[in-house]
């Protein structure tokens, strides 16, 4: 009897193929013998990790550091999981040599930081606090040393507490501008890409409508829309100030949560659905940013409630910019149907799977239709996009030798790296993926009991310890593809 081997069989089953549909240019594939890496990512994609000031740093009176709304919130009692603050956190405020090495080992090119406003400028505007942009010059000086470069977000929702009235007065968004246009002008010959603003919605809705973060207030909603408002103006006057500041050849961008429709299925219908789900879904800050005005539909909707809007005001906030920044975590599932808007939001069932924190629902096609929308929609103002954000967190546990076997985050990764390799082969312009997160921090009001990290954190020692995920993850970047 003749006897096929494996290798035999699959060539023979790739030409019969190929010769049933002719025509058609199909692979000759062979078991068992090299193929082209099917997940390669393009060439100069650039890897990276995300992480926020006040999450990471600690270090919370040191050096003239004035307080931020989230120090007073996470003092405040009954706020925060177990009561717990970002007043040590990873203390990269002294550590940050040792965070370097953390991703010079990874491998990583690229870092996402932000900086504590009020480090800077202790009250949020008026006088500056020198030894706190110092610390970001170290910082800064650190990484470029290893070959890193920084991404630096300016906000990531630690407003200074001594702004009066925080994000209800229109003022904080003219000091927001200020402290930008400083903070470039002394940093922008090392620093060439810069985001305003970390995801609106949470730090309006979440702390002014719903309470749950920073500065935890449940307003109505008109001074929401307001506040709304001053965030987006925050935004575009502070590309407008960084664009003053700056060289030429500086990156200008935002890092924003847009909500992300997936289209139930992908027929032509339901794909134009989520498109205008997520023109709608996002009206009053991405769609308003990319748009440069208001949707009508919005306006309408909100009617005696709509901001107050003063001269200048949209320009500024349609200012162009070089790079979208995209933090993507989770799927919406949207529907065309025959009402007036065209489109409806599936509920989800309760049986749909998530990850540790019941939020992250795993949906990881939600990457690539998230890159795809957006750029569909508004493609010549969105040159190139990065996702600044992507991750879980886990039920990590280090064992008595040191190892957390993380295999659920690895697995959420996978995926979705799998995915956004979707959007880059189709040719969206995907420049680079920010893991969230570097190592485990503090995560707003669920305090210390949500890990996002791929190192871990000992919070009594402040010991780093790599995970399953960072030897994944240093895998995917060396070989630059899904591993
Ligand atoms: C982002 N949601 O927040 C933030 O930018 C990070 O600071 C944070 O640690 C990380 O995601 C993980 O939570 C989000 O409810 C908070 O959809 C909430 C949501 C999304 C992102």
């Amino acid at each position: 009897m003749k006897v096929i081997t494996r290798r035999q069989f699959g060539k023979s089953v790739a030409a019969a193929a190929a010769a049933t549909y002719a025509g058609i240019a199909l692979p000759r594939l062979a078991l068992g013998e090299p193929q082209p890496a099917p997940l390669e990512y393009p060439k100069g994609f650039l890897w990276g990790c995300a992480t926020a000031s006040y999450q990471i740093e600690g270090g919370a009176k040191d050096d003239g550091r004035g307080p931020s709304l989230w120090d007073v919130f996470s003092h405040t009692p009954g706020k925060t999981h177990n009561g717990d603050t970002g007043d040590v956190a990873d203390d990269s405020y002294h550590l940050y040599k040792r965070d370097v090495q953390l991703l010079k080992n990874l491998g990583v090119s690229v870092y996402r930081m932000s900086m504590s406003w009020s480090r800077v400028f202790p009250t949020g505007k008026g006088e500056v606090n020198q030894k706190g942009l110092d610390y970001y010059n170290r910082v800064v000086d650190e990484l470029l040393a290893n070959n890193i470069t920084p991404y630096i977000t300016m906000f990531h929702w630690d407003t200074p507490a001594g702004l009066q009235g925080g994000w209800q007065s229109r003022d904080t968004s003219k000091a927001f501008a200020d402290y930008c246009g400083y903070v470039t002008k002394h940093l922008g010959d090392k620093v060439k890409h810069w985001m305003t603003t970390n995801e609106f919605i949470c730090f309006t809705d979440l702390g002014y409508k719903e309470g749950q973060f920073a500065p935890g207030l449940k307003l109505g909603p008109a001074q929401v829309n307001q506040i709304r408002h001053h965030a987006i103006l925050a935004h575009g006057l502070g590309v407008e100030a960084i664009r003053a500041n700056t060289p030429g050849g500086t990156q200008v961008g935002l890092a924003e949560n847009a909500i992300v429709y997936c289209p139930v299925m992908e027929t032509a219908e339901h794909i134009e659905a989520a498109r205008k789900a997520t023109r709608d879904g996002n009206a009053p800050f991405l769609t308003t940013v990319l748009d440069g005005k208001y949707p009508q539909s919005y306006l309408e909707h909100e009617g005696a409630n709509a901001p107050k809007v003063e001269e200048g005001d949209m320009k500024a906030i349609g200012s162009p910019i070089d790079f979208l920044g995209v933090n993507i975590y989770v799927p919406l599932y949207a529907r065309a149907d025959n009402s007036p808007k065209g489109w409806a939001e599936e509920p989800m069932p309760s049986s749909f799977p998530h990850m540790f924190s019941p939020w992250i629902n795993l949906g990881p096609e939600c990457i690539y239709w998230g890159v795809r929308n957006v750029c569909d929609i508004w493609k010549e103002k969105v040159p190139a996009i990065y996702i600044t954000e992507n991750g879980t967190s886990s039920d990590d546990v280090l064992t008595p030798e040191g190892h957390v076997e993380d295999v659920d985050r690895v697995m959420y990764l996978r995926n979705h790296l799998t995915q956004l390799h979707r959007a880059a082969s189709e040719g969206y312009p995907v420049k680079g993926y920010f893991l969230w997160s570097l190592l485990d921090n503090f995560e707003w009001a669920d305090g210390y009991s949500k890990r996002f990290g791929i190192h871990y954190v000992d919070f009594k020692t402040l010991k780093r310890t790599p995970k399953l995920s960072a030897e994944w993850y240093k895998q995917t970047i060396a070989s630059n593809r899904v591993e």
